[in-house]
């Protein structure tokens, strides 16, 4: 059965989540279907894609699944990491996406969230960022992408507590674009939708590749770059990152020694 379902209509495309059971989790077949759909939606013209869950969500994602977690010894948020690519598609479309958010949101799904360009949120919506929890080390690209859009201090406060952010604190940590009531949320979104589809394509389409050129053009020595992969290396070759996944799967809080 397709975990995500497909729709374009005037010239939006929306993705919405259909994986309940799981809690929309972004596994490896959830991610597939979305690349597909983004490469059909794309042929069918759309101007501005929307990414959602069903109206009512408690959870909008649950982020990476954990079982598709690599072992120690493998970076399990590698270059081709099926959720790193799926950001960097985002990131790099050539129209403006709208993450319309109910319900909470996890670990690589707040960087799928903030991967869009513009995000709508309810008094429900929640980010948590959960690598510190599981004992992964989150990659380069990603952290990047936090510090450029909340701030250092924010997001080192979202990576150490990997406690959830409320609305209120994502809208003023940048996050949140908006917060409008639940049963206003889909007005709201579609309303800025069309408003988008409206103006010049070419002129949006570049000036979100040029805020996405400045905004990662931060220059990094070889040097620095090899210091960091070395670091994350520490990580997910401990002790520390296969406990953190294997308390996950039996459903009890990791026990870290820092080894
Ligand atoms: C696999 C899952 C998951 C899941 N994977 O429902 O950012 S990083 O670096 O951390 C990155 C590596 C990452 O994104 O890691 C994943 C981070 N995600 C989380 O820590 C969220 C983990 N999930 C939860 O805390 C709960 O599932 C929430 C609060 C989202 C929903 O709780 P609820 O009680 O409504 P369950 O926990 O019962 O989950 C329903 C089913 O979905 C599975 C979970 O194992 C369960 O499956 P079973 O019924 O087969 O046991 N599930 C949930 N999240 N990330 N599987």
């Amino acid at each position: 059965m397709a975990v995500i379902n497909t729709q374009l209509k005037d010239n939006i495309g929306t993705i919405t989540f259909n994986d309940p059971e799981h809690r929309n989790i972004l596994s490896s077949t959830m991610i597939d279907e979305m690349l597909q759909s983004i490469g059909a939606l794309q042929k069918g013209k759309m101007r501005v894609l929307v990414i959602r869950a069903p109206a009512g969500s408690k959870v909008w994602s649950a982020g990476h699944d954990v079982h598709e977690l690599p072992l120690p010894g493998r970076d399990p948020l590698s270059y081709h990491d099926p959720l790193v690519t799926v950001l960097r598609s985002i990131q790099s479309l050539p129209i403006p996406v709208i993450a319309m958010i109910e319900g909470s949101v996890w670990g690589g799904a707040c960087d799928l969230a903030l991967s869009c360009d513009i995000l709508i949120g309810c008094p429900t919506t929640s980010f948590c960022m959960t690598p510190a929890k599981i004992g992964v080390p989150y990659n380069v690209s990603g952290i990047l992408h936090f510090m450029n859009i909340m701030g250092v201090n924010f997001a080192k406060e979202m990576f150490f507590t990997a406690e959830p952010l409320s609305a209120e604190q994502a809208n003023r940590a940048g996050l949140l674009n908006h917060i409008v009531e639940a049963a206003e949320l889909e007005a709201f979104t579609y309303s800025m939708a069309q408003q988008i589809t409206r103006n010049s394509p070419l002129s949006i389409g570049v000036i979100k590749e040029q805020i996405r050129l400045l905004a990662s053009a931060h220059p990094l020595s070889p040097l620095t770059f090899e210091r960091v992969q070395g670091l994350r290396r520490t990580v997910y070759d401990s002790k520390d990152y296969a406990e953190g996944i294997k308390a996950f799967l039996e459903k009890r809080a990791p026990v870290f020694t820092g080894e």
